[in-house]
């Protein structure tokens, strides 16, 4: 579809809309699958609470008619038909697995959004030229299994089923053996070829919406990610008789680590750096530290940027002392959205009348991986304080209500051409 076809289209009027009550009910609703103590959701990827949502949400597409296809790592793939089954689908979705602690809106608005769809087309007999797929990701969040975006990797052919079922968890659980307690190992060979385009509601998890009170983020990229594991090793002692100078503390050393990491991301803007994840052994108050074991995620718009932070991480590692070893377990290169369908969110939210602003994504998203095999754009809605990976994580009904009506609109222009 061409920039020009888009932009002569006529505004669109008098179409059904999305029921953003109906909408927030089943935000609600699928809160209470890992409802953690402070409002948030822990629903780390192929749990039990994993398992319950992924059922009440197969349950849902399938008492709408839609054929629910399972495949190898779990994706879910609900689909509604369309006037010519012949045309590929067109694809809206995000992931249902959380982060510890995480929050009620990130990746969920967007698959609930795309069943509220769904329940759109059902109840006003709308029939779209195209099938409409809704997807469940699996383990977007990488927080239990790494990498991160896992599902949308391997449909998109970043990472191998096999490479992916192998790989564990702290545990030593694999995704393989996590499929199969929760019984999505699924069966169906779902191509890229069956699909048209693809488009990810979900929100922002940033402050810059809010900031300029805009409503909706027209996101035109994603940001470009690493991630590196760091192993420091040192030599445990007695806390109490080993004097200071003869002391080979692994924290320590792991602790410059953790400032210089802050300060990289401070001396390359807009680059983000974190340290989220620290394992000290053998974790003892009177036990000088041995061994410590970090992950690091770092973040910068562009790979020149990254290659900047990546290097002046070696050079950390390397003044820590011979005994600090840097991996570099995953890289992302920075994501660049297919114009037209940008556009055609766009000239969604403007005919709706909604404010709207084109942003880069900060945080990372399975559509960074869906658009390297079809063309594919996002849509945003605040954040409240720009918080997210936090269970205070909240977007207004009215938010999530735009946002899911943004999504209707760019699928009927889609469908369309
Ligand atoms: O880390 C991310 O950017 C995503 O929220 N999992
Ligand atoms: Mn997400
Ligand atoms: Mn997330």
């Amino acid at each position: 579809m061409s920039a020009e076809a888009l932009r002569t289209e006529p505004k669109r009027i008098n179409t059904p809309v999305t029921n953003g009550d109906r909408l927030w009910n089943d935000i609600v609703a699928t809160a209470r699958f890992g409802a953690a103590d402070k409002g948030g959701v822990t629903r780390l990827t192929l749990t039990e609470e994993d398992r319950e949502v992924r059922d009440w949400f197969v349950a849902a597409c399938r008492a709408l008619g839609c054929t629910v296809e399972i495949d190898g790592i779990g994706n879910i793939f609900a689909t509604y038909p369309g006037e010519d089954m012949s045309l590929p689908a067109i694809t809206v979705g995000s992931h249902l697995d959380t982060q510890p602690q995480g929050g009620r809106f990130d990746g969920i608005l967007g698959v609930l959004a795309g069943l509220e769809v769904l329940r759109t087309l059902k109840e006003t007999s709308t029939v779209l030229r195209h099938p409409l797929t809704v997807v469940n990701w699996t383990n977007e969040e990488g927080s239990r299994f790494s990498p991160a975006m896992m599902g949308s990797g391997v449909f998109a052919g970043a990472l191998s089923l096999d490479a992916a079922h192998a790989l564990t968890d702290r545990d030593g659980v694999t995704v393989g053996a996590a499929l199969d307690t929760i019984g999505y190992r699924g069966e169906a060979r779902v191509a890229p070829a069956a699909f048209a385009a693809y488009v990810e509601l979900h929100i922002e998890q940033g402050p810059l919406l809010e900031a300029s009170a805009t409503e909706i983020g027209v996101v035109t990229g994603i940001q470009g990610l690493r991630w590196f594991d760091i192993t420091v090793t040192g030599t445990e002692a007695h806390a109490g008789s080993t004097p200071m100078a003869q002391r080979d503390d692994a924290l320590v050393a792991a602790a410059e680590i953790v400032l210089a990491v802050r300060n990289i991301a401070r001396e390359n803007p807009p680059g983000v750096g974190t340290v989220g994840f620290v394992d000290v052994g053998p974790n003892s108050r009177n036990v000088v530290p041995g061994s410590v074991r970090l992950q690091i995620d770092m973040r910068h718009p562009s790979e020149a940027g990254l290659d900047q932070m990546e290097g002046a991480l070696q050079e950390a590692v390397r003044k820590a002392g011979a005994r600090a070893e840097l991996k570099r377990i995953w890289s992302k290169a920075p994501v660049v959205f297919d114009p037209s369908i940008v556009d055609a969110v766009r000239n969604s939210a403007e005919a709706l009348g909604y404010s709207a602003t084109d942003v880069v994504s900060g945080a990372g998203h399975d559509a960074a991986h869906i658009a390297t095999i079809m063309p594919t754009a996002m849509i945003f809605v605040p954040s409240k304080d720009g918080l997210s990976h936090n269970e205070a994580e909240y977007t207004a009904p009215e938010e999530c209500a735009r946002g899911a009506e943004v999504l209707f609109q760019t699928i009927l222009e889609l469908d369309r051409h």
